[in-house]
């Protein structure tokens, strides 16, 4: 008896261990009762996002900035996009301007604080129609300053002479049409 109790327990504290704070890869998006649930989802660079709607009425998930739509879908339908690039994405139901959500797409750095890092705001080289921006500034300071200005690189070497802790953030242009996502989640990497 006691050691069911136990292993019961223990099967608890397993369940309800905290997950951890990193971003999903993908994230799934509920379309139901004229809501889009979670409203706001974050996922690492190169993730998908797959709405699936339920309302036997008709909705769709449309960029605000024209970097997707997906027409109408209803109930059993679902639609698929993978963010490869860093920004916040909104978004809405062009039937029903009302019902709107974002996608977060935070940029990665990897390295040091001694070496420097390697910051990336998309999977590769911008495609057709696509160009970044890219900025920073030093924690604590409130003017942030252009790192990268309608580059197509993915990347860029980070290892500025002043050390402190910087801020970066990045967004995809659509070149297409002149808009940009909003700036993605802020990284803040530290220079020694
Ligand atoms: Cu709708």
């Amino acid at each position: 008896m006691i050691s069911r109790i136990l292993a019961t327990l223990a099967l608890v504290v397993v369940v309800v261990l905290p997950s951890s704070p990193a971003a999903a890869t993908d994230a799934t998006v509920t379309v139901a009762n004229m809501t889009f649930t979670p409203g706001t989802v974050t996922v690492t660079l190169g993730g998908t996002v797959t709405w699936d709607f339920a309302d036997a009425t008709a909705h769709t998930t449309t960029s605000n900035q024209g970097f997707w739509n997906s027409g109408p879908k209803s109930s059993g339908q679902s639609f698929a996009r993978a963010f490869s690039s860093s920004g916040s994405y909104g978004y809405h139901c062009s039937i029903h301007p009302s019902m709107h959500g974002t996608v977060r797409v935070p940029l990665t750095a990897t390295g040091s604080s001694s070496g420097g890092w390697t910051l990336r705001w998309s999977t590769g080289t911008a495609g057709a129609g696509r160009s970044f921006d890219v900025q920073v500034r030093l924690s604590g300071t409130s003017s942030w300053k252009s790192l990268r200005n309608d580059t197509t690189k993915a990347t860029a070497k980070f290892n500025p002479a002043r050390s402190g802790t910087y801020q970066v953030r990045a967004r995809t242009d659509n070149t297409a049409n002149d808009k940009s996502s909003g700036w993605s989640p802020v990284r803040a990497v530290a220079i020694t």
